[in-house]
């Protein structure tokens, strides 16, 4: 695939891949690449692809997501918890998966993922529900969980409001981001 497509030949089309490479960090072929596999699956009511969209069930047919335990809360957080992910929705979602994504970024959108009550701080309960997503096979008991949640909060919540913020989760997710980026 080179630097042209055929759905980006119109004026219209061209202005769009040119503001999608310049707010997303993905090249072009990228892009491309997205924008097939998201043709491929979408409602399309109308036209023009900025109106169309992928719903939670379509969603979970992309073979990158199918295992994620996170898949929900990526797909609540990125369609913005409307129900409906648009191309542009899916297009930085891929940006932020993408290795050029800088950690920072990276970060941010973590946080909205483990912020399971949206309440823009994560408390003990979210940490247990991020435990139990990732754990989920080994079936750790509710002590082992909650000697892990203390070790957690006895690292992140620096200023000790049993709250992480996300200043706090990014400094984290900076010590330990060459681990985070795999
Ligand atoms: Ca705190």
């Amino acid at each position: 695939m080179g630097s042209n497509h055929s759905a980006f030949q119109s004026e219209e089309n061209k202005a769009k891949l040119a503001e999608y490479q310049k707010f997303t960090y993905l090249k072009t072929y990228e892009i491309f690449k997205c924008y097939e596999a998201f043709e491929k699956v979408a409602k399309k009511p109308r036209g023009k692809f900025e109106d169309w969209t992928i719903d939670e069930e379509k969603f979970r047919e992309f073979d990158q997501f199918k295992n994620n335990p996170f898949l929900d809360r990526i797909f609540e957080v990125f369609s913005n918890g409307d129900g409906a992910m648009s191309f542009e929705h899916y297009l930085n979602m891929m940006s932020v998966f993408s290795d050029s994504c800088p950690t920072d970024v990276k970060a941010k959108y973590a946080f909205r993922i483990y912020d399971f009550k949206n309440s823009h701080h994560l408390d003990q309960e979210d940490i247990g529900s991020l435990i139990e997503k990732i754990t989920v096979k080994q079936n750790f008991s509710e002590d082992f969980k909650n000697i892990i949640i203390k070790k957690i909060f006895e690292e992140a919540d620096i200023d000790g409001n049993d709250q992480i913020s996300l200043e706090e989760f990014n400094h984290i997710a900076n010590k330990y981001s060459n681990d985070f980026q795999k």
